[in-house]
């Protein structure tokens, strides 16, 4: 195999084609919609006669209840490897540590004598946590949203995954799900399980907001039901990492981290940064030698075609570049990589160093695997603890606080055309010049 087939190389490209070379390709949204909201209609209408439908004309699978039995989740329990299950727990003990630091404490504040100000983290009281099956089901991803759900107390957290083949759910998904003690677990997929979740059915509950990756039809089908109103975790595509590396990294390291990102989709995005020549060559003959023997090489290989190495100048313009791309991951594997990372503006998340793998991250380091794509890392945090909670604000005003803050807003008021916010402010200071009140 020529590696030139696989990954574009690009040598020193001026900054007026960055914009091309950075360019990722759009989704057909058109298409995507028209073919999802028929299935959002049908399930705001019909609710489980069209998930029953469309669970056996997309999934295969006849189910009459789809929600994971007792016993289905005892089975999935034994059937689960003895260190899967390990994993898993200790897994989830990183992830509860970090999110846990995420909890905030919210000081009352005295803006002006007699004027006091706060803010509350309210649970959201009902969310949906979707998870895919398929070729690899991501029990990870129900670690990474279940337990910040849990962390900030939502009430009521409704799991969606489709049935395999058999009508079952993979034990790992159900393993997790248990030891998250979520119990409301049902075996719908795609776009009509967003759909039950957004509109509820007769057995699965509505939420106020959905989380978790998805195809492109869950994505669209999130896209859409948030135009009714319900809430979404993040506007998700397909999966990207950036490397950003020098003379000093292991092109097997970078490779294997590169091909990491390849194997979850046709579509994922993957880029190598260097100003080594030498390292860009390595970093590519490992990926071609490394690709032989991956299980799901064709994948890999076609997320490759898309994907682009390029030769930069300095450490200054690979720091540039990785900016303007916002990538969903980035992997900083040269000497002094926590400098650089100082550096960095736009990125879902960063991997520090030689040792730092985005595996890590995306199972069990502690941080969250539900990262901004396509360019979001801008304006886009990941999901967070914060994802789970609103932040409520209050303020109580004395009378004395009114009296000194009073003038201003009727000030401010006067100056909108806004007589009757002025006057919520004047009734009350005339009232005051009369009556004494202290509360
Ligand atoms: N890399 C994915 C998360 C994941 N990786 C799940 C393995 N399992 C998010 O971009
Ligand atoms: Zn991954």
């Amino acid at each position: 195999m020529n590696f030139s087939l696989m990954m574009k190389i690009y040598r020193n490209p001026e900054f007026s084609q960055w914009s091309e070379l950075l360019h990722r390709p759009a989704a057909d949204t058109r298409a995507l919609e028209s073919a999802v909201l028929p299935i959002l209609e049908a399930v705001k209408l019909r609710g489980d006669a069209a998930l029953r439908e469309y669970t056996a004309r997309f999934d295969g699978v006849a189910l009459t209840d789809f929600s994971v039995s007792e016993s289905e989740f005892q089975a999935a329990e034994e059937s689960c490897p003895k260190d899967l299950k390990k994993a898993i727990r200790l897994a989830q003990k990183n992830i509860e540590t970090f999110h846990r630091s995420q909890i905030e404490k919210h000081e009352e504040v005295e803006t002006l004598p007699g004027v006091r100000c706060w803010r509350r983290s309210v649970p959201i009281e009902r969310v949906g946590l979707y998870v895919p099956g398929g070729s690899a089901p991501l029990y990870s991803t129900l670690l990474m949203l279940g337990v910040p759900a849990r962390i900030a107390g939502c009430s009521e957290i409704v799991v969606c995954t489709p049935p395999q083949p058999d009508g079952t759910v993979h034990p790992a998904i159900l393993f997790t799900a248990k030891t998250l003690g979520l119990s409301k677990v049902f075996k719908v997929g795609g776009a009509q399980a967003i759909a039950a979740m957004a509109y509820g059915t007769e057995s699965i509950p509505a939420v106020y907001k959905i989380f978790g990756p998805g195809n492109a039809y869950v994505t669209a089908a999130k896209q859409l039901v948030a135009r009714d109103g319900v809430a979404i975790d993040l506007p998700a595509g397909p999966s990207e990492v950036a490397v950003i590396c020098d003379a000093t990294a292991q092109p097997a390291f970078v490779a294997a981290d590169l091909l990491s990102q390849a194997e979850h989709g046709t579509d994922s995005q993957v880029l190598l940064i260097t100003w080594d020549e030498n390292t860009l060559k390595a970093v590519m003959r490992e990926v071609e030698r490394q690709l032989t023997d991956l299980p799901r090489r064709d994948i890999a290989q076609k997320a490759l075609e898309n994907s682009k190495a390029i030769l930069v100048n300095t450490p200054d313009e690979a720091l540039q570049l990785s900016n303007a791309y916002a990538p969903e991951h980035l992997i900083i594997a040269c000497a002094d990589a926590r400098a650089l990372a100082q550096r960095v503006t736009n990125a879902g998340s960063v991997f520090i160093g030689h040792y730092s793998c985005e595996s890590a991250g995306d199972y069990a380091s502690g941080t969250n695997h539900t990262l901004p794509t396509g360019g979001y890392a801008r304006a886009y945090s990941g999901v967070s603890l914060d994802s789970f909670v609103k932040k409520i604000t209050f303020q109580h005003l004395s009378p004395d606080g009114l009296r000194r803050l009073g003038p201003v807003i009727e000030t401010m008021a006067e100056a909108e055309n806004l007589s009757a916010h002025r006057r919520a402010v004047s009734i009350r200071l005339n009232y005051l010049k009369t009556n004494t009140i202290d509360r």
